[in-house]
Parts: structure tokens; sequence; C-alpha cells
């Protein structure tokens, strides 16, 4: 699909130091589904609804062809996963209930969902994008970012087309493309020629493409942030961009109502992280009985001490410190408590792990029997950074 005129890039400018990004946002078309019509393309055309169990999985007949479940069929609580687009036009979405969905659309077809086969397709896209261009932030199984500032193809629109010909080469799937200056525009664009679409926006086509698209179309404007901006009489991106800051300012804090006034204006400086840093490393147990805290003091203390030295050496694998260290607890009755507690230096030794996470223990009351044990490191630096005197540590650490 073509993407809009209007909107097309002149004959690309020589890119110089503070000239526009090129950041793109690649979502594969109706995903599950889609990957569903490969194994069965007979389906092709029809309303197909992926959702359920595995009872609902075609019946092979006889005469080699399959007999499949129909959701008038269905009888659960489960809801949609996802539908394809002539399922849709029937009013059928992602996480609608199933049996709503069968009101809908008794005929359409259904497709129990085969998550390693959706992930097999994931890891291929990604590859085949990754042969034209490498900058890719992975965003989950079915999108990711890319940089394409620095990519030879000055044309973008035909570096788009370019990627989407080589998913469908590798996948047979097609998907949808969005270049803009930043991820924000991007995966918004996207969304705008679903399916097999490519749309190419620059900042000045902010006000005709993307003002009167409604506010929750933002990704971090959620459905209650939506609401609440309804109240005020905020319904598109165009009436937030407009809206006097001291009442955003009023209603939703000073921090929420300067991104609210950046992103309705487009703005958004997020670099495509192109290698994901894990939040936090964490190792627990789940005892084969319940331990009582007194009684069986020494084992836990050994299983405690075990749990810090494998955080530990997962952290020094990942080449990590912790500024934070915390514990989960899980009692008899399934109550969990957490506890955790900030160092002044990050760390990765077990020791030190041991001792702040015993100092996290020391806060909870102990008065069952516990079923799990976990520790937790967080606030994650570069092992570098870890250099603090150990012996300082100590003291710190003791420090109440
Ligand atoms: P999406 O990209 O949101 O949806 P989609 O690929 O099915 O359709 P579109 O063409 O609009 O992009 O999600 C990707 C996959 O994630 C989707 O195929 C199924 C799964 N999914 C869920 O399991 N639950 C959900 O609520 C949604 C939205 C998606
Ligand atoms: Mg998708
Ligand atoms: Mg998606």
């Amino acid at each position: 699909m073509a993407s809009d005129p209007v909107s097309d890039p002149a004959p690309a400018p020589a890119r110089g130091a503070c000239a526009p990004r090129r950041i793109a946002h690649l979502d594969m078309d109706a995903f599950f589904a889609s990957v569903e019509l490969l194994r069965y393309p007979e389906l092709r055309g029809q309303p197909v609804v992926v959702g359920g169990r595995h009872r609902w999985q075609p019946e092979r007949l006889a005469d080699g062809s399959w007999r499949f479940a129909r959701l008038r069929d269905y009888a659960g609580r489960g809801v949609v996963t996802t539908s394809t687009y002539e399922a849709r036009a029937l009013g059928v979405f992602s996480a609608m209930g199933m049996m709503k969905a069968a009101r809908l659309a008794p005929d359409a077809i259904l497709l129990p969902a085969r998550f390693e086969a959706y992930r097999e397709y994931s890891r291929r896209f990604k590859a085949a994008v990754a042969g034209i261009a490498p900058l890719i932030e992975d965003r989950g199984i079915d999108e990711i970012y890319i940089d394409l500032s620095g990519h030879a193809q000055a044309d973008t629109e035909a570096l788009a087309r370019e990627i989407q010909d080589a998913v469908r080469e590798a996948t047979g799937l097609s998907c949808s493309i969005g270049v803009t200056p930043n991820k924000l525009l991007s995966k918004i664009a996207s969304e705008l020629r679903k399916p097999g679409g490519i749309t190419v926006l620059h900042m000045h086509d902010l006000p005709v493409r993307i003002w009167p698209l409604p506010a929750a179309r933002i990704n971090g404007i959620g459905p209650k942030a939506a609401e609440r901006l309804r109240g005020l009489g905020i319904h598109s991106i165009g009436e937030l961009a407009a809206a006097p800051p001291e009442l955003l300012q009023e209603h939703f804090g000073r921090g929420y109502a300067s991104w609210l006034h950046a992103v309705a204006h487009g703005r958004d400086d997020r670099p495509v992280q192109t290698h994901s840093e894990p939040k936090s490393v964490s190792r627990e147990t789940t005892f084969e009985r319940d331990l009582h805290p007194r009684r069986d003091r020494a084992e836990l203390s050994r299983l405690f001490t075990e749990l810090c030295r494998q955080l530990a050496e997962d952290l020094r694998r990942k080449g990590c410190a912790a500024r934070t260290i915390g514990i989960k607890l899980r009692f008899e009755d399934f109550r969990t408590v957490t506890r955790d507690l900030s160092l002044p230096h990050p760390v990765n030794d077990a020791r030190t792990i041991r001792e702040a996470a015993g100092q996290c223990l020391r806060r909870v009351e102990l008065d069952r029997r516990l079923r799990l044990l976990g520790v937790r490191a967080a606030a994650l630096h570069d092992a570098a950074e870890a250099g603090g005197d150990p012996a300082a540590m100590q003291l710190s650490l003791l420090d109440p």
C-alpha cells in the first residue's frame, strides 16, 4: 500500500548531525491469526478467531480435510486472543469475551493458540529485518522499533518496502510500518494503514495526521487517563496539545502533565534500545515442605545463603551490580511479603548481598511457616561501577 503522497519525503536531503531521526515501528498484521492461516490456507478470507483451549483444535477427517470448530460451539469464559480482519469487521477484537464474540460472529472459525509457532515466526521476522537494518529494539512478540537514521538507503519509503518484502519472504506474513522522527509517533503511525501499510510522517504532518486521533492512541495514555482527559473535554491528541498546562498539572501532577504536553506535540527523545538491560534479577525457591522459622532455622539459613550466592553469580555473569537488594517470603497461607534495601554502592558479592538480604529479613515478622523464599537484585548498574570499598560497605550496611 502506498503512503500518502502529501507526506512523502521529497528526494531525501543529506542527513547532518541535526537532521531528524528516522525511527521505524514495525508491527505484524493480525499476528497469531496470520500464522494460523499459513497452516490452514483454506481459511483465508474468512473470519477466524484465535483463543480458547486445546479442545478446539481442528480435527483431521478421513479425506484429509479439517473440521474446524465455530465460535458458536464455544462455551467457557475465555477471551479472544486475536482475530482476522474479516472477524474484526464483525466487531470481534482482542480481549473480548469469547461468548460475546460468538454472538457477533457465530460462524467464525475458532482456533486455539499455538505459542511455540508464534515464537518461531517472531524470531524469523526479526532476523529478516536485522539482515537489512540491524539497529532493532525488541518490543515483544510481534513488534520492533528500528533506527534507520544512518541507513544508506535515503528513500525511507523504499527502505520500508524493502523491509516488508524481506519479512514476507522469510515468513509469508505481512506487517505494517510507521516511520517518523521518534518512537512515539512511529508507534501511532504503524497503525494508520493496517494491514500491509507504510506510513511515513514528518513533524509538519502532526496537525493533520496525528492531532485528530483520540488521545488514547498515545502509548502511555491508558484507559484511565483517557477517561479523565475526556472528563476535562479532551478527546483528541490535538485537544491535548492545546490544553492549558496548568489544567493538566492540576489534574495529573507535574511529571505526567509535562509528559502529556510533550507527547501531544510529538516530542520524544528516547533512543532505540538495541540491547535490553534486565530491570532486576532474582532467585527464589519453593520448599518441598513448609519450613518453620525457628525449628527449621538452620535449613532456612542455608537455603537463604545459597540463593544469595546464586544471585551474586547471576549478577556477575551479566556484568551487573545492584544497588537494591530485596527479599520475598511466602507464608503457608500464601500471604506474600517483600522488603528491600537500598545500598550506598552497587554490589554483586555474595556476602554483601546476604548481609543486605538478612537486614530485610529482620524487618519481617516471622510468625508462621514459610513455603517460599526469594532474593532479588534491582537498580542494576554496570559491574565496573561496583568498586566500593568492601569494608566500608559492610559498615554502612550495618548502620541502621
Ligand atoms: P497486536 O499487534 O496488538 O495485534 P495483532 O497483531 O493481532 O493485530 P494488528 O494487525 O492490529 O497488529 O498483538 C500481537 C499479538 O499478541 C496478537 O496476534 C495476539 C497477542 N495478543 C494477545 O494475546 N492479547 C491481546 O489482548 C492482544 C492485543 C494481543
Ligand atoms: Mg500486530
Ligand atoms: Mg503488536
